[in-house]
């Protein structure tokens, strides 16, 4: 008899004891998902395409789950989903966001950015890193903003003056001018919020501009590291140029009020994304007979200059 109560006071203790153990197991795990819950670091969502072309967006922790079921997924966040899918082209590189079918095809990086199968193929656009900074090697060429709306382009000087909307003409309306110098565009067509820059891209702002210029030693030299040497282009005597940072300033000329076309050969001029003030934005040019490259706070909005994007 006392052997039995012996057993069975012993049995209580164990019993006890594992049930205490228990509910501290649970208490941890109630404690450890409310820490959760609570937590402030912020759910990674992800956009998925469905099979039956509904794009939604999910948790990143029920991802496994929808790529199990064959939907595509955006982990770049472009835009564009991963595999073939009934919402977009294919995203030939989703875990970078400046390479999809709408990117921007860059020269000798051996990337087929746009997507399109080809590697650094006909269109694409020469970059130089100078400073951090990652510049188009050329004036801007496109004729689209970023979201595929036509920007006009706009050759009778009357209807060229009157403007308060995006458009571009070649210097002198001549196509040939084009080939080498890039497009023409007005401020209007800067500031659009469609974006004037590829994807990825940017126009730069005067800060940016300003970087550039105090990294290769401020106004005077940056001028002359800046223009393309020679004279294939550019008037004797280019003064100082060497075209040392690789950003190759070519001398496009700019439109005016008065003329199609002004100081080709002589001048380059460059707009920035920074208005100074209502209807006048800053701009920057180098010329032949110096070397400076030199700001200017007051490029009417209605010029027409040449743009230069900055990688994102
Ligand atoms: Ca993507
Ligand atoms: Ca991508
Ligand atoms: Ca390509
Ligand atoms: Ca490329």
């Amino acid at each position: 008899m006392r052997k039995f109560l012996l057993l069975s006071l012993l049995g209580t203790l164990i019993l006890t004891a594992c049930q205490k153990q228990i509910t501290s197991e649970k208490e941890q795990q109630k404690t450890i998902s409310e820490e959760l819950s609570s937590s402030s670091v912020p759910h990674i969502r992800v956009k998925v395409c469905h099979q039956n072309g509904i794009e939604i967006v999910i948790d990143e922790s029920s991802l496994n789950t929808h790529i199990a079921h064959g939907d595509a997924v955006d982990m770049d966040d472009d835009g564009y989903f991963n595999s073939q899918n009934l919402c977009t082209a294919i995203d030939c590189d989703d875990n970078n966001a400046s390479i999809n079918p709408s990117g921007q095809e860059i020269c000798s990086n051996g990337i087929d950015d746009d997507c399109d199968g080809s590697i650094d193929e006909g269109d694409c656009i020469p970059v130089v890193t100078i400073c951090d900074q990652i510049w188009m090697q050329k004036n801007l060429d496109v004729t689209t903003y970023r979201n595929g709306d036509i920007i006009p382009q706009v050759t009778d000087q009357d209807e060229w003056n009157a403007l308060t909307t995006g458009a571009w003409c070649y210097y002198n309306n001549d196509p040939a001018n084009g080939a080498v110098y890039g497009k023409l565009y007005n401020w209007y067509a800067v500031n659009d919020p469609r974006g004037l820059a590829p994807k990825g891209w940017h126009l730069p702002t005067n800060a940016e501009w300003q970087q550039v210029i105090n990294c290769l030693g401020g106004p005077f030299p940056a001028g002359g590291a800046m223009k393309e040497a020679g004279y294939e282009h550019w008037w004797f005597p280019n003064v100082d140029a060497t075209n040392s940072s690789g950003f190759t300033a070519l001398p496009g000329g700019f439109r005016n009020q008065a003329f199609p076309g002004v100081s080709i050969g002589s001048d380059g001029y460059w707009w920035t994304s920074t208005e100074s003030e209502p209807g006048f934005a800053i701009y920057y040019v180098t010329d032949y007979n110096d070397s400076e490259m030199a700001i200017d706070e007051g490029g009417d909005e209605r010029f027409g200059m040449s743009i230069r994007c900055i990688k994102n």
